[in-house]
């Protein structure tokens, strides 16, 4: 950048090389950034790391800005909104990608991933670059994957130890259809619904729970409202900073190269700051009396998936390769 009071001390040749110095940084790209999350969230901050570091490495070519709290539209809106080039950038769970992306739909089998890091060792191998291509070809380019932990049932009524206990009861999931028939086969009802949404139906009783990872039923404050959380650990979901593949190709190879590593940086930076805040947040709802249970056999909960995972693979034939090949990865 050239600045105003440089350009009035310089000589009138120089002023005009100094012009079209500031026209070439007029034309850097300027990036806008989807988050659902609020400041200080890990994903938040290490996506504000992200950015900033392009920028620097970049020397401005591409400069950005990370627009928080969903402000920018609710999540489906901004998958769209990256496809079509509306956003360059973005930070997604790889759930709702599931409806656009048909082979990232794997990871939203339920206990598909036997702990968070079996979850990384998977994604950092071929499994997330042959999900990363997928995505490419809907005009989603994935950079790094983060971290949500694992996600678990909470509700306004009582502790879930059993299957038998959602009867009747009904939870908000995200938008795919893959999780109205995983509570739907544990017995209970599922309402897709935004984010945003979940703390006020939650309080007039328009849904009696839903799910989420101790970072999220925290920083949501959904623990004000629903004060039973039940670990079932049904799902563990990777996210991913994304970038839009119009972005990407107008970036130059080194360039490219620059964004890429800042990415997988601020990938290492958020699943730091990742395990701080799963343990922090779980302190503070636990601290503010959230009557939490333990599940002693989750055989029925896993068991209760097997048509989950039939229905799946009639819908969608190319997740049964991909099974066996996370299956195989220790
Ligand atoms: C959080 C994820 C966020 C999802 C949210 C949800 O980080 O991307 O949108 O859950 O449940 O854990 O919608």
């Amino acid at each position: 950048m050239i600045k105003k009071t440089v350009i009035q001390k310089v000589s009138g040749a120089i002023l005009v090389a100094a012009t079209a110095a500031a026209v070439s940084t007029s034309a850097n790209a300027e990036w806008k950034g989807w988050n659902i999350h609020n400041p200080g969230y890990p994903v938040t901050t290490a996506l504000e790391s992200f950015i900033d570091d392009v920028e620097a490495k970049t020397d401005g070519r591409v400069a950005g800005r990370v627009y928080n709290g969903a402000v920018l539209g609710n999540q489906a809106d901004s998958i769209q909104m990256l496809q079509i080039g509306a956003i360059q950038f973005a930070e997604f769970n790889l759930g709702p990608i599931g409806a656009i992306v048909p082979e990232a739909n794997v990871v939203s089998l339920p206990f598909i991933f036997k702990s968070v890091d079996h979850m990384h060792r998977v994604m950092d191998g071929p499994v997330g670059d042959e999900l990363s291509a997928a995505m490419e070809k809907h005009g989603i380019k994935s950079l790094a994957w983060y971290d949500s932990g694992a996600r678990s049932f909470y509700n306004t009524e009582k502790p879930i130890e059993a299957p038998s206990d959602l009867d009747g009861m009904k939870f908000r999931v995200m938008n795919n259809e893959l999780y109205v028939g995983m509570v739907e086969a544990l017995g209970g009802n599922a309402t897709p619904m935004a984010y945003a949404e979940i703390y006020q139906s939650l309080k007039t009783g328009v849904v009696d729970g839903a799910e989420n990872n101790w970072p999220s039923y925290e920083s949501s404050n959904h623990f004000e409202v629903a004060g039973y959380y039940s670990l079932t650990e049904h799902l563990i979901l990777p996210e991913c900073v994304c970038v839009s593949v119009g972005a990407w190709n107008q970036l130059s190879a080194d360039d490219q190269v620059i964004v890429k590593k800042a990415a997988r940086e601020s990938a290492e930076l958020q699943r730091k700051l990742w395990a701080e805040r799963d343990k922090s947040s779980r302190e503070k709802v636990l601290a503010s009396g959230v009557v939490f249970n333990e599940i002693s056999n989750k055989a029925p909960f896993q068991n209760a998936m097997k048509v989950v995972y039939e229905k799946a693979f009639q819908d969608n034939p190319t997740l049964k390769p991909l099974v066996e090949k996370i299956q195989s990865v220790d």
